[in-house]
Parts: structure tokens; sequence; C-alpha cells
């Protein structure tokens, strides 16, 4: 695959920050065009997202990652052929810090994907079939109240979802709507706003992360569906960000590691709760080793913030046996490779992978078609609203209907 054109710009997310875009053309003139979301509720040890911090955008613009693309990273690689592990080593190599903050993991996860793409594209398949042989659609996670750093709302955890289990994906995506618009009801009627977080999820002001669940459960419920059967919830809750000097400051309470799994713990028994993320701090090992020797033969427990998608911190997880799930965001590690090595370790060791979109995103769909390439199981793409997150949906189910009548050969 010789590489005959790249070039990056600098385009808006979800959010209204500038984030980077990257088309790559081979010699053939197959082209892979490809944006990098990013997230608000980072973790701390995430490659680094490359912004300039001066007076454009409120320091938020990406012109060095663009230039680090058009200017350092285009002339070494054009004319040149690669596979996509050598690409990735090659970026990995060229930029030479542990955690790509010379070049930007922003501007190296653009080359990663936009050359995954434009090989999808040479080889005339669509994404999904180009990445692997998974043709399973996955189990989605919608965020329909925001809270946390996702939302200006009183709330502590960042995303309470539904986890819709029908056959299908569109009959999923149909029964998270119906929820959805029922959540919406039900708000409207108790007086609370309707407006919507960054995810697509209402924000409202509530009395408690409890107050939340329990307005979810009247939705499943007067939409016609059996909660903990037909649907079942999930939390992110996002723990790193009300931990402080070694406590947790949630529900106006200071509570210890122990006292938030146990709090968990009645949690899972009062909810139909399959699903928990993050739900201690990044840091807190010893907290997550507990929480999963109490809860992990019962509920999903998956890692985002403490396993950063990077495979040697993972393997330190899996070594301490923490979690039994992880989230996988290309950005946080930044190449291509370096997530497929983490998804492998995962699958190797029988922790559930949950492909995840950020907080700020674009229209770009391509955790779409990883999720069902790839065969991670889950995806977690938010709300059934904004065509940031709704377009992964409808992404879906276009696969969905491809796959009857797909040939393989
Ligand atoms: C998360 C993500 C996505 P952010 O915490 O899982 O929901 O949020 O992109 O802000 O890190
Ligand atoms: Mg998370």
């Amino acid at each position: 695959m010789k590489i005959k054109e790249i070039e990056a710009r600098e385009i808006l997310d979800s959010r209204g920050n500038p984030t980077i875009e990257v088309a790559l053309t081979l010699a053939n003139e197959a082209q892979g065009v490809v944006s990098i979301p990013s997230g608000a509720s980072t973790g701390s040890k995430e490659a680094l997202e490359l912004r300039d911090n001066d007076h454009r955008y409120h320091g938020k613009g990406v012109l060095k990652a663009v230039a680090n693309v058009n200017d350092v990273i285009k002339p070494q690689l054009i004319g040149k052929e690669f596979t996509q592990k050598e690409l990735d080593e090659y970026l990995i190599k060229l930029d030479g810090t542990k955690n790509k903050e010379k070049l930007g993991a922003n501007a190296i996860l653009g080359v990663s994907l936009a050359f995954l793409k434009a090989c999808a594209t040479y080889h005339k398949k669509p994404l999904f079939a180009y990445v692997g042989e998974g043709r399973k659609l996955p189990i989605a996670l919608m965020n329909i109240i925001n809270g946390g750093q996702h939302a200006d709302n009183n709330l502590d955890y960042q995303e309470f979802m539904i986890v819709p289990l029908q056959a299908t994906m569109a009959e999923r995506v149909r029964v998270g709507s119906e929820i959805f618009h029922h959540l919406k009801k039900i708000l409207q009627s108790n007086n609370f706003i309707t407006s919507v977080g960054d995810e697509g999820g209402f924000a409202p002001n509530l009395d408690s992360n409890r107050h939340a669940l329990d307005l979810i459960m009247q939705a499943i419920e007067k939409a016609g569906y059996k909660a903990g059967i037909d649907v079942t919830l999930a939390l992110d809750v996002a723990a790193s960000e009300f931990y402080r000097d070694g406590v947790y400051h949630c529900h106006g309470m200071k509570q210890t590691s122990a006292q938030l799994i146990a709090e968990y713990e009645k949690l899972i028994t009062d909810y139909p709760i399959t699903i928990i993320e993050d739900a201690l701090d990044e840091g807190d090992w010893e907290g997550f080793q507990l929480l999963t020797q109490k809860l992990g033969n019962k509920i999903m427990l998956i890692g985002d913030d403490i396993f950063v998608t990077n495979p040697s911190i993972f393997q330190e997880g899996i070594t301490k046996q923490i979690c039994n799930a992880i989230l996988i965001k290309a950005n946080q590690i930044g190449t291509y490779s370096e997530m497929l090595a983490t998804i492998q370790l995962a699958k190797n060791h029988n922790y559930k992978t949950v492909i995840s979109h950020r907080s700020g995103e674009t229209e770009d769909t391509f955790i779409a078609d990883l999720a069902v390439g790839l065969d991670l199981g889950y995806i977690k793409t938010g709300s059934l609203s904004r065509s940031d997150r709704v377009g992964k949906y409808n992404r879906l189910m276009k696969i969905e209907k491809q796959l009857k009548n797909y040939d393989f050969s």
C-alpha cells in the first residue's frame, strides 16, 4: 500500500471545539478520511491530545497537530509502502515519546485510522468487513441521563444508561428511542428541564443518583418493557471526577472505597444494573480489587480511565484481577495497532470489550464498523438524540441490513 497524499485540517467537534481530520490517499487513489474525537473526563495516563494553547479557540486549536501531520509525518511517508502494523510502528518511532507528546496522539491516530480506511477502500470493502471476521451487531449502552463532567446539573454519576437486549440492532435502537421519549415526557410532567448534555442524554437537576434511576425505571415501564428482561441498566460513574484527598465526594457525603462499594452492592439489588464503569478512582487499584472480588461475578465491571486502552497498563490490571471488561477508545492510546493489542489481551483473558465514543464526537462512525468487524460485543455511543451519537446507531442498523446479503468471498 503505497501512500500518495496525506492532508490534515482543523474541524469542529460536537462541543464546538477544534479537532483534527485527516485524509490519506493511496497510490491507486483509494482514500480514507477520519476525524478524531475528544474526551472531557479523561484518564491521566491517556496519550497526549496536542492542543495549541494560544489565543485561538480558548487555547483548544489543533493547528500544531495539523502541522505535525502535514509537515512532519507526511514527508516521511509519501511514496512508501506499509502494512498497518508497519505504519503504526513507524509513527510511534517517529514520535519517540512514551505518551505521543511530540507529535500528538490526535495527529498520529488521524494518520493511522485514515490509512486503515484507505486500505478498506482499496480492497473495495466496507470498513467492518475489512477489519475482521466479526459479523454480530453489538449490544449498545445508551446514555439517556447525563451528569458529571458532561452536563451542568447536580448528578455525580456521569452516565445513566439503558441496555436494550432485543434480538436485532434495529429493535434495540427502537426500544432505546421509545424509552428516551417516555423519559422526556416523565421529566416534563415533573417540571424538570429536558435540555440535553454532551452525549445527548437529558441533564436535569435531580435529588440524587437514585432519583435518575427511578425516572429511567418509570420510562421503561411506560414504554411497555420489562426492566431486567427486555432492558437492563448501566452506569458510568466516572468516579475519578469526584475523588479528592483520598475520599469520594458523592451524594453530598465523603465516602471511602469500601463505603462506595457497599453503595454499589445495594444499588445492584435495588435496580437491574448489569454494568458499572469506572466505579472507583483510576488510582484506587486496591479498591478496584475489592470491588472485583465483591461484584465481579455478578455484573460487568468496565475499566476506562484506569486502563486507558493501554496494553501494558491493562496487562497489570489483568494480573491484579481488576474488572472483567474494558472500554476501548482509540484516542486514549493513539494508534490502531496498539488498540488491537489491547483488544487481543482482553479476548485472551476473557474480558468483555466495549468500544466507545468520546463526549466530544464528530460525524465519523468508525466505531460502529469496528464494533462489528472486530467482534467486540458491546458499544457505548451515547443517547438517542444528536447526530454525533445517532449517526453510530444509524450506521449499525445499516451494517445489519448489509450483512444479510453481503458476499464475503
Ligand atoms: C467516558 C467517556 C465517554 P469522555 O468517560 O466513558 O462517555 O467520556 O469522552 O469525556 O472521557
Ligand atoms: Mg468512562
